[in-house]
């Protein structure tokens, strides 16, 4: 019974998801792992749900997974739940702490782990769930893995032919080639709590390195070196950090910022790194559609690039993500590459539902808005549509560069939301950078699209 519940959620697929920051709408998520399989990402992530039994519960809570899947980072196919409280059987079916996950591919199998309150009420342990494709269905193992009590566990699949998992605050130990269990070769050692003793095993890969508070480990192998990056917190938020070794279990020298804390203080990040067709991503999380309530988060995406000798360049978070977004589709000016900002700034559609989305205001005249990498294909437009909303009839632009314009376009006063549809007779072919400019009136935008 509960394996066909398991088939039936992993056979749903969902709806097909849209490009810019945050990555996915209608449902919040945290703590991504992203991972390449086969020609595709694959997003592993957590769940954040408005808590069912409210207050007692309004922290983190998380009753299941997702996964989602994308072949060019703009469109994502959600393909529903993975796994839920409910059928883990060494775990709480009303813990609602199913907190960050991982997964990866040994043998045409794939090893989702995943922490959770144990069923005894014991803290945290991580689990093991196999499957035979990564939208599942995946089964989990009947018991936790053996020697570790903790969080957020990530696996490195090294060059040396081992795998690591690393979890909590920067624990790492070697998993046998089973995948579901601690080597016996791990360093051991005996810690006492009070009174109790207990054995921990492997290696605290973040001794001696800012660590406050340190969790979600992401651990990989790149350049040659193996990089240990984490969120610490600083000044009460968490900055996502990073340190290089050339051993896997360490020892990590520091290296600094990957990420600085959230303007919003949003308390938490959560990150993982990938390499996509020859790019590398930093997948992290922010509250953009719960921004009074940071425990409801939501995946986002931006470039990431590496020094010559290694190091890592600080990210700057963005609205616009990474990816070309098509001419034709409604390309979200409020999710901007840049802008003039004056008078500029960004609101909810509507507040009571966000993941409606923003829209820009541009309230006077100079205000601007840029959209980058857009795809207008091999034909020239014949027709720009903008839904925007003005209280005064008003004339705009759009701009390629200083000397290429695709012409000025009069929209009428509209007090409400409006999609007006205009010919163009500007040219436009390839990737091009987009700039909106208002040259009289001013003006509330939400998209704008080409035909
Ligand atoms: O999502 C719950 C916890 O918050 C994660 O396990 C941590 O990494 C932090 O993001």
């Amino acid at each position: 019974m509960k394996r066909l519940a398991l088939v039936i959620s992993a056979l749903f697929l969902g709806c097909a998801l849209f490009a810019q920051n945050p990555i996915i709408k209608g449902l919040y998520t945290a703590d991504p792992t992203a991972r390449v399989f086969g020609d595709k990402v694959w997003l592993f992530c957590s769940h954040d749900i408005i808590s069912p039994v409210e207050p007692e519960r309004r922290w983190f809570c998380m009753e299941d997974y997702h996964t989602f899947s994308s072949e060019d980072l703009v469109h994502w196919t959600d393909h529903g739940v993975i796994l839920d409280q409910k059928n883990v059987p060494w775990g709480n079916p009303e813990g609602y702490s199913m907190w960050a996950p991982d997964c990866v591919e040994k043998d045409g199998k794939y090893y989702f782990y995943f922490p959770n309150a144990s069923r005894e009420g014991r803290g945290f342990a991580v689990g093991v769930a196999i499957a035979d494709r990564p939208e599942g269905p995946y089964v989990p193992q009947a018991e936790p893995i053996k020697g570790i009590n903790g969080i957020d566990p990530c696996v490195l699949q090294a060059s040396d032919g081992n795998a690591y998992i690393f979890w909590g605050n920067g624990r790492c130990a070697k998993l046998k080639p089973n995948m579901i269990e601690l080597a016996d070769d791990n360093p051991k050692t005996t810690v006492k709590w009070g009174n109790r003793e207990m054995e921990m095993v492997g290696v605290n890969c973040l001794e001696g390195l800012p660590n406050r508070q340190a969790e979600g480990p992401f651990a990989f192998e790149a350049n040659g070196w193996f990089y240990l990056t984490y969120p610490y917190v600083r000044q009460n938020t968490e900055v996502l950090a990073y340190a290089m070794s050339k051993n896997p279990m360490g020892p990590y020298e520091y290296k600094g910022i990957i990420m600085e804390r959230s303007v919003n203080e949003c308390w938490t990040n959560h990150h993982s790194f990938v390499n996509y067709k020859g790019e590398w991503y930093l997948f992290y999380h922010h509250n953009d559609y719960s921004p009074s309530f940071d425990k409801n988060r939501s995946v986002r995406v931006d470039k990431v690039r590496f020094n010559p000798d290694g190091s890592i360049e600080q990210v700057i978070p963005t609205f616009r993500g990474v990816g070309v977004t098509p001419a034709s589709d409604q390309i979200q000016m409020d999710r901007y590459s840049a802008i003039y900002h004056v008078a500029t700034g960004i609101d909810f559609l509507d507040p009571a539902k966000p993941f409606d989305g923003w829209f820009v205001h541009l309230g006077r005249t100079d205000c601007w808005v840029r959209y980058d990498e857009v795809d207008f294909g091999e034909a020239d437009p014949t027709a720009i549509t903008v839904r925007y909303c003005a209280p005064q009839a008003s004339k705009i632009s759009i701009w390629f560069s200083d000397n290429d314009s695709l012409g000025s376009f009069d929209l009428p006063a509209s007090s409400t939301w409006k999609e007006i549809t205009l010919p163009v007779t500007g040219k436009a072919t390839g990737l091009k950078n987009v700039k909106l400019v208002v040259n009289e009136g001013g003006l509330d935008l939400d998209w704008i699209s080409f035909k």
